[in-house]
């Protein structure tokens, strides 16, 4: 974990403490009691977060850890997620209240209530049924931020049927590959979406995908843009044929609580993205209840609001089943934040009345770029709460978000939490925590979480080491998709016992935590994981590229940036002169990949460092690219290397 010292000490120059607003701490959802109960009976406390939602059958035991690493919650329970997060608020005379503000980034806007959602969630499970899907089947998602596409989510989940969703800035690679992955027999995906003030073609990456996945029978079309779509008939459906076409009611059925619920990819450190799998009972009681606690959620009140893509986990956990399941109205909005205006973002909380908002330290740091004369043109003194999620928040930010944006009242959430635990795991409580900028202080009730050294022992207070869970949790991943031994080889092997969740942290004097980022080789771009190896791959699959290393640069913006490390096949040199091929080379990893994948800069060099067992020195790399005296070298099999390559690099490298 090269580098922490200095992230650490930056990060403790910060000494304010900023204790609960009283108005807060006195109406709080959750504060100390929780912990206690929590620490005095930890099944009796999930049991009670468990029963704030309806079950068709109760469950016999809480938690079932016999067969370790594999979990089960709620044995025996049986629920539906969709009649939970609708029918139930419906029924309860809520009907009429808000679910979704919607807006769409050309200014175009929707309102859906509860009862409205409930009826195109039954439409559209319908529509699901008559393609034939049935419980169990698995359907992927490829969408913009629309409505529909929580109706599509939520339709899934009404009859059984896991989804994957696959996020919109994804290629059709990645798409065919997630497909494939989980043997997907239905998609469902639009024209496009809009992105930065134009239409942003999708429809035509499923049908690339689709060339080489030969069990699809069936794509749902949602008109978005209106753009030209290709069609292959017999197999595309306009999602306004058929969903239209269909009756507004559905009777939920109720499903085991270990029921899959969806199955969403993450970045890993080979280059196959895992299969990430989420089930039914306890995923939606974590999910639920910390959204209620940590956001301290008044549904009567509250106009939430998650700026983030569905096709995250966030998006999953924090703008479809958490909010939906507490019965609070929400803001979900299409575009980016700059389109028409640096403003977007506070004339959306301005219209809205928005009072908690959650997004990323990414964003936030682009907004400080942006300068804070933005949002002060626009009245956000609606917000009482706000939230960041995706990688370490560095002090600088986190005084800025809550100065800029919070007008120095309201508290900053920092949640720490992985596509793989579901839900929230370390964050402050808003009505009970002393807030340390850039700290997410301790594991919430019910989460037990340490830091230890290399041999798996907790570290004393003011040591820094490797993040660790130390108990099961509800919302925690079952396994990765048709990979029992790389969930076990990956999570429960560094430290027999324990999930590793390959983070490395620091506990302060206090003993509170302190986030220091990935410890293996995944990095952080603007929250999206992306794995050096992925990228690496995409490289080298270039026909003039023989070897590549990446590695994740600190970038001031985006968290870390891509910076590449190539050597380029035969002399180097060929026709094309470098500024070009580099700039060919970023295009090509962005098809390959993902926009979000292009590499922020590629250096070509004659060599890379490597141990002598051949595992590339990224550490190494990483000194270079982030302009830093080169740590130890004496594992390297030559140590000319890294001479030769500082030598050959360009002087503003
Ligand atoms: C929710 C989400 C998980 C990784 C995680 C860590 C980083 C997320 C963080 C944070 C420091 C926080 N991360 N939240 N690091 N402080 N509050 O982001 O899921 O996309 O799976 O990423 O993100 O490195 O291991 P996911």
């Amino acid at each position: 974990m090269d580098g922490d010292g200095e992230t650490l000490a930056n990060l403790l120059r910060e000494e304010r403490r900023f204790p609960p607003p009283p108005e807060m701490a006195a109406a709080a959802n959750a504060g100390e009691d929780a912990f206690r109960a929590a620490d005095a009976d930890g099944d009796a406390f999930w049991a009670a977060a468990a029963a704030r939602l309806e079950w068709a059958e109760p469950w016999t035991q809480v938690r079932d850890w016999s067969r370790a690493p594999f979990a089960r919650w709620f044995t025996g329970g049986r629920l539906n997620v969709a009649a939970n997060c609708l029918d139930r608020h419906v029924r309860d005379g809520r009907g009429d209240r808000v679910a979704f503000h919607w807006e769409g980034e050309p200014g175009d806007t929707r309102t859906l209530t509860y009862a409205d959602l409930k009826d195109e969630v039954c439409r559209a499970a319908n529509a699901l049924l008559e393609l034939g899907v049935r419980a169990g089947d698995r359907v992927a998602l490829y969408m913009p931020m629309i409505p529909e596409t929580v109706v599509a989510m939520l339709a899934c989940a009404r009859i059984g049927a896991p989804h994957t969703v696959v996020f919109g800035g994804f290629s059709a690679e990645a798409l065919r590959g997630r497909i494939l992955d989980c043997d997907a027999r239905v998609v469902v995906t639009a024209d496009g979406g809009y992105r930065k003030g134009a239409a942003s073609a999708l429809k035509p990456a499923v049908d690339e995908a689709l060339e080489q996945c030969p069990d699809v029978r069936s794509v749902l079309v949602v008109r978005r843009t209106g753009q030209d779509v290709g069609w292959t008939d017999g197999r595309d459906v306009w999602w306004h044929d058929l969903v239209g076409a269909q009756p507004a009611e559905h009777e939920p059925e109720a499903f085991d609580a270990e029921h899959p619920l969806y199955i969403m990819y993450t970045s890993g450190t080979t280059a196959r993205p895992k299969g990430i799998l989420h089930t039914t009972g306890g995923y939606l009681t974590q999910v639920a209840w910390s959204h209620w606690a940590v956001f301290d959620i008044k549904p009567e009140q509250d106009v939430y609001w998650t700026a983030a893509d569905i096709g995250w986990v966030t998006g999953h956990s924090y703008i479809v089943y958490g909010p939906l399941a507490n019965g609070v109205t929400s803001v979900l909005y299409e575009g980016t934040p700059d389109t028409p205006h640096q403003g977007r973002w506070w004339e959306i909380v301005q219209k809205y009345g928005v009072t908690i908002l959650y997004c990323a330290p990414t964003a936030i740091r682009t907004f400080m770029k942006w300068g804070e004369e933005i949002p002060g043109r626009f009245d956000l003194s609606s917000l009482r709460l706000l939230g960041s999620v995706g990688e370490p928040i560095n002090p600088e930010a986190w005084m800025w978000y809550r100065h800029a944006i919070g007008s120095d009242r309201c508290p900053v959430v920092d949640t720490w939490w992985q596509t793989e635990t579901g839900a929230h795991m370390i964050s402050p409580l808003p009505g009970a925590a002393t807030l340390k900028p850039g700290s997410a202080l301790r594991a919430l009730p019910g989460i037990r979480a340490e830091v230890v050294d290399d041999t798996g022992k907790p570290v004393p207070n003011g040591s820094g080491g490797y993040l660790v869970l130390t108990e099961p949790w509800p919302s925690m991943l079952r396994t990765i998709w048709g990979d029992e031994q790389r969930y076990i080889d990956t999570y429960w092997s560094r430290f027999p016992g324990y999930y590793f969740a390959g983070d490395g942290a620091k506990k302060d004097e206090d003993g509170d935590i302190w986030l220091l980022g990935r410890v293996d080789d995944v990095m952080n771009v603007s929250g999206h994981r992306i794995s050096t190896t992925e990228v690496e791959s995409a490289l080298v699959s270039h026909p003039r590229v023989a070897e590549a290393a990446v590695v994740g640069a600190a970038d001031a913006t985006t968290g870390q940036g891509i910076v590449a490390f190539v050597i380029l096949r035969g002399d180097g040199g060929g026709d094309t002169p470098d500024g070009e091929l580099a700039a060919k080379l970023r295009a090509h990893v962005a098809k390959e990949i993902g926009p979000i994948a292009r590499p922020r800069q590629i250096l070509v060099v004659g060599e890379l460092p490597k141990t002598r067992s051949g595992k590339i020195m990224r550490r190494l790399l990483r000194d270079i690219a982030e302009n830093r005296p080169l740590g130890d070298v004496t594992t390297l099999t030559d140590s000319s290397v890294m001479d030769a390559i500082r030598d050959g690099l360009p002087a503003a490298a």
